[in-house]
């Protein structure tokens, strides 16, 4: 014999486990350009480079002294702009531009 109170036990669970399958589909891969100002060699670049590549979440990044830019690939939302930011700017070097593209899927 089931009492009710398994039902709102079974309830609670399936509702729990399409929230999260839900949340899963949620997060989305998001491209980031940053104006950066500061770099002067290959070793800027490879520093900043590393940096983005270090943090949980980071895709992928690259950075271009010639260019005075840096990108980066990131699942959101473990990852946020304003977080890059701070990476790179914590090297010493000035973001003056961020710009956020999402990516399908
Ligand atoms: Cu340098």
């Amino acid at each position: 014999m089931r009492r009710p109170f398994d039902r709102v036990i079974i309830a609670v669970v399936l509702i729990t486990a399409a929230g999260m399958i839900l949340g899963c589909s949620r997060s989305k891969t998001v491209d980031v350009s940053f104006t950066v100002e500061g770099m002067h060699c290959e070793s800027c670049s490879e520093a900043i480079t590393e940096a983005l590549e270090k943090v949980d979440g980071v895709e992928s990044a690259s950075a271009d002294h010639a260019k005075g830019s840096a990108r980066a690939r990131f699942r959101s939302p473990d990852v946020s702009p304003e977080q890059l930011t701070a990476e790179i700017e914590g090297l010493g070097y000035t973001v003056t531009d961020v710009e956020i593209t999402p990516i399908e899927g």
